[in-house]
C-alpha cells in the first residue's frame, strides 16, 4: 500500500511498501529516519542485533555465517567509486534554465523554441587540480557544468569560468594535468600550482600563456559560485531548421555581479572553512536566495570568423564582449539542492558531445579530444555502459533504443524485437527530419599533425587581458606570479617564465623578476609572432569594472559582547537585510551574550571559529568593558586586523576603541570605517559595502 509523506525538502512523495521515496528527480532513495521501521539487510532480511557480530562464546573467533555482518563490511568495502581525475571536488544544485525568446532563426534546439520554456537543469562547479577532499578556496580554474534536461536529449555545457584554456589540442592535456596535480614521487604539493612541475610544463607551453593570465588573476579565487561567470570556452554552431550554421560562444553572468576574495584572504578561509563555497550555496538555496545566471551568446558568422583578428578555433583566444557584444538568451536559476551528494553531484556525469538537434561542434581540436574523452571517463568512474540509467544521468523526455544488458541494467526493452529494421512492427525507427544532423562542412586535406599557423600567437591577448584590468588587479597578478614562483626551487624554470612576462607586459615581468630577486635579467622569450600592442583593453575582462554595486547576497560578521547595544544591533540587522544580504553575530561564547539592556543576543559562532575571513563586511558593537576583554584574544585582534587588511568595510560603536587600539587599526585611519555612534552610521556602513571592497586602502596594507 502507497502512503503519501514529507520528503527532506518539504514536498509530498509516495512511499512504497519497501521505504523508498522517489525524489523529484525520479530517484529513489532510503529513508532513514523512519521510527518504525525495522532495521535489514539489503536483501529485506530483518535484523535482530546490529551492535554485536555472530561469535564462538563471548570472547571467541568471528563465524563465517554471520551473513549480516558480511554483507554490511563488504558493501563498506565497496562504497567508494573513482574520484574524476580532474575535477574532483564539485558541488551541484537543481534548478532551471528559462528562455526568453524564440532562436528559431538561429538554432531548431527545442529549448530555444519558445519563450518562458522551463528546462530542467543540474549544474556542478568544481575545482581541477585538487581531490574530492581538497578546499575551495585554492587558486585554480572552476568548473562549471550544466546539464540541461530538454525536450529533446540532454545538452551538456560543461564549461569554466575562465573563457580560454591552457592548450590548444587535447593531446596534451594527460601531460597539463600531470604537471599540476602532486608531484608523484613525493605526493605534494596538493590543490596547488605553485610548484615546479606545473611552471616547468608552463613555461615550456607559450600557448598556456594567456590562461595563466587569467589563473593569475583573482578569478581563481572567486568569492563564491554565486559570483562568477561561465563559459563554454569553445566555438560552437548552432543550425537552424534549414541547417544554416552560426557560430555561437556560450557565456553565463552572475545576477550578482563579479566578486573575488584577495589571496592572504584565501589561505586564511581554507583554514577556517575548507568548504566555504559549498556552505556558501547550500545556505543561499536554502534560505530561498536562489543564484541565478544570465545565458549571453556571441553569434557570428563564417565572414566574421575570417575577418577577426585570431583564429574561432583556438581554445585560448576570446572574442572580446566589445567587439561581438553577447546577446541575452535565457536565465539560469538553482533553486534545488540534491537529496543525495552521492547519488546525484557524484554520480552526474557531464559530456560535451551531448547536444540536442540544432547544436553542433566546431573543429576546435581541444573540443574534439574532449567529445572523446568524457564518455571514456563515465565508464571507468561509473563503472558501466548503463550510467544513464542513473537518474541524474537519464534524459527526462522520452527515449526509445535497443542498447541493452550490461552490468547494472536496470530499464531492458521488453517485446520480441530488440533490433531495427524488424518485421513485427515495432519501433523506434529513425527520423531524418527530428533526428540530429551535423553541419555538412566541406572538409579536405592531407592526414597531417600539424598545429595550424593561426594558432601561434601566444601573447596578444595575454596581453590585451592584463591591458584590460585595473592597477589593483594588475598587482595581484604580478603578486600571484610571484607568489607562485617564489615556490618553484628550480631557478631556470622562474627565469624561463620571466621571459614569457616580459612579451606580456616588460613592467609585469620586471616586478616580477624584482619580487622574487632575480640578479639578472632574462632575455623576453622567442616568439613565433611578434605580440600586438593594438589590441584595444577589453573593460568586460576586469572584475572590479564589473562590480555589482549592490550589496545583496553578502554577508556581514557583527562582534558582539556583554553589554553590547542591542537597540542598534537590531537596527543594524534590518538595514542589512534591507539590501539583501545577511548578518552572522560573533560572540565571545557561541551561546550568546547578555546585551547592555539585559536582553540574550544569540550568536551564530564563538570568535575563534568566526573570522572576519567568512564576512564581506564587519561590524564591531562592543562595550568599553566587552573591548577590554576581547583586546586580550587574539582572535578579536585578527578579527579586526584582517578585515582591515583585507579592504572590508568597517563599522564600529566608539566603545569598541581598545580592541581596535590593540588590533593596531585606527578608527579613523580611512573611509572605509564607519561609526555607527552618529543617526546616518547604518546607513553611510550599507551604502560603502555595496562598494564591497575598499581598493584604495590596498597601498597602505600592501596586499
Ligand atoms: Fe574537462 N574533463 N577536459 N575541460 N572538464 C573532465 O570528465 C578533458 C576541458 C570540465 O562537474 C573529465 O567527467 C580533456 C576544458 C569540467 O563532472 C574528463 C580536455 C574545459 C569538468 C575531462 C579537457 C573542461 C571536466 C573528468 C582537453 C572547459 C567537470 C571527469 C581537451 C571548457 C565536470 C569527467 C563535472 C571533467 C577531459 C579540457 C571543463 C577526463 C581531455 C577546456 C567543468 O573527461
Amino acid at each position: 500500500m502507497a502512503k503519501t509523506a514529507k520528503r527532506p525538502s518539504g514536498k509530498p512523495a509516495i512511499i512504497h511498501d519497501q521505504k523508498l521515496v522517489r525524489g523529484n528527480g525520479g530517484e529513489l532513495h532510503q529513508i532513514v529516519g523512519d521510527d518504525n521501521a525495522v532495521l535489514t539487510t539489503a536483501q529485506g532480511g530483518l535484523v535482530s542485533d546490529d551492535q554485536n557480530s555472530l561469535r564462538i562464546g563471548e570472547r571467541g573467533p568471528t563465524v563465517l555465517e554471520d551473513f549480516h555482518f558480511r554483507e554490511k563490511i563488504f558493501h563498506f568495502d565497496h562504497e567508494r567509486i573513482p574520484e574524476r581525475v580532474v575535477h574532483a571536488r564539485g558541488y551541484g544544485a537543481h534548478g532551471y534554465f528559462e528562455t526568453y525568446d524564440s532562436l528559431a532563426k538561429y538554432t531548431r534546439a527545442d529549448i530555444f523554441q519558445r519563450a518562458g520554456e522551463k528546462t530542467p537543469a543540474f549544474v556542478r562547479f568544481s575545482t581541477v587540480a585538487g581531490s574530492k577532499g581538497s578546499f575551495d578556496l585554492a587558486r585554480d580554474v572552476r568548473g562549471f557544468a550544466v546539464k540541461l534536461y530538454t525536450k529533446e536529449g540532454n545538452w551538456d555545457i560543461v564549461g569554466n569560468n575562465i573563457p580560454v584554456f591552457f592548450i590548444q589540442d587535447a593531446i596534451k592535456f594527460p601531460d597539463m594535468v600531470h604537471a599540476v596535480k602532486e608531484e608523484p614521487d613525493r605526493a605534494f604539493p596538493q590543490a596547488q600550482s605553485a610548484h615546479d612541475n606545473f611552471w616547468d610544463f608552463i613555461s615550456l607551453t607559450p600557448e598556456s600563456m594567456h590562461m595563466i593570465m587569467w589563473v593569475m588573476s583573482d578569478r581563481a579565487i572567486p568569492r563564491s559560485f554565486r559570483f562568477m561567470e561561465g563559459f563554454g570556452v569553445h566555438t560552437f554552431r548552432f543550425l537552424n531548421a534549414k541547417d544554416e550554421s552560426t557560430f555561437v560562444k556560450f557565456h553565463w553572468k552572475p545576477k550578482l555581479g563579479l566578486q573575488s576574495v584577495v589571496w592572504n584572504e584565501a589561505v586564511k578561509i581554507n583554514g577556517a572553512d575548507p568548504d566555504f563555497h559549498r556552505r556558501d550555496l547550500w545556505q543561499a538555496i536554502q534560505s530561498g536566495k536562489f543564484p541565478e545566471w544570465e545565458l549571453r551568446v556571441q553569434l557570428f558568422d563564417q565572414a566574421f570568423a575570417d575577418n577577426f583578428a585570431f583564429d574561432v578555433l583556438d581554445p585560448t583566444k576570446i572574442i572580446p564582449e566589445e567587439e561581438l557584444e553577447p546577446i541575452p538568451v535565457g536565465r539560469l536559476v538553482l533553486d534545488r539542492m540534491p537529496d543525495n551528494f552521492f547519488a546525484e553531484t557524484e554520480q552526474v556525469a557531464f559530456m560535451t558531445q551531448n547536444v540536442p538537434p540544432g547544436v553542433d561542434f566546431s573543429n576546435d581540436p581541444l573540443l574534439q579530444g574532449r567529445n572523446f574523452s568524457y564518455l571514456d571517463t563515465q565508464l571507468k568512474r561509473l563503472g558501466s555502459a548503463n550510467f544513464t540509467h542513473i537518474p541524474i544521468n537519464a534524459p527526462k523526455c522520452p527515449f526509445h533504443h535497443f542498447q541493452q544488458d550490461g552490468h547494472m541494467a536496470m530499464r531492458n526493452p521488453v517485446g520480441r524485437a530488440n533490433y531495427q529494421p524488424n518485421s513485427f512492427g515495432e519501433g523506434p525507427r529513425e527520423s531524418p527530419q527530428r533526428g540530429f544532423r551535423s553541419f555538412a562542412d566541406a572538409e579536405e586535406g592531407q592526414k597531417v599533425r600539424l598545429r595550424a599557423e593561426s594558432f601561434a600567437d601566444h601573447y596578444s591577448q595575454a596581453r590585451q587581458f592584463f591591458n584590460s584590468q585595473t592597477p589593483p588587479e594588475q598587482r595581484h597578478i604580478a603578486m600571484a606570479l610571484t607568489f607562485e614562483l617564489s615556490k618553484v626551487e628550480t631557478p631556470v624554470i622562474r627565469e624561463r617564465m620571466v621571459s614569457h612576462l616580459l612579451n606580456i607586459d616588460e613592467g609585469l615581468g620586471v616586478t616580477v623578476a624584482g619580487k622574487l630577486g632575480i640578479q639578472e635579467m632574462p632575455k623576453p622569450a622567442d616568439a613565433a609572432v611578434v605580440p600586438r600592442d593594438d589590441l584595444e583593453p577589453s573593460p568586460a575582462l576586469s572584475i572590479i569594472e564589473n562590480g555589482p554595486d549592490s550589496f545583496a547576497g553578502r554577508k556581514v560578521g557583527v562582534l558582539v559582547g556583554s553589554g553590547t547595544d542591542a537597540a542598534l544591533l537590531k537596527k543594524l540587522q534590518s538595514a542589512i537585510e534591507k539590501e539583501g544580504a545577511t548578518m552572522e553575530v560573533v560572540a565571545p561564547k557561541v551561546g550568546g551574550v547578555e546585551a547592555g539592556d539585559g536582553s540574550w543576543i544569540e550568536a551564530r559562532h564563538m570568535i575563534d571559529g568566526g573570522p572576519s575571513v567568512l564576512f564581506d563586511a564587519i561590524a564591531v558593537l562592543l562595550s568599553e568593558e566587552g573591548a577590554d576583554r576581547l583586546a586580550k584574544e587574539s582572535a578579536a585582534r585578527d578579527f579586526v586586523a584582517d578585515a582591515f587588511a583585507h579592504l572590508k568595510f568597517i563599522a564600529f560603536v566608539q566603545s569598541s576603541s581598545p580592541l581596535f587600539v590593540k588590533a593596531g587599526v585606527a578608527t579613523d585611519a580611512d573611509e572605509g570605517l564607519i561609526s555607527l555612534d552618529g543617526v546616518s552610521g547604518i546607513n553611510a556602513f550599507v551604502q560603502s559595502c555595496r562598494r564591497l571592497r575598499l581598493w584604495g586602502r590596498e597601498p597602505a596594507v600592501k596586499l
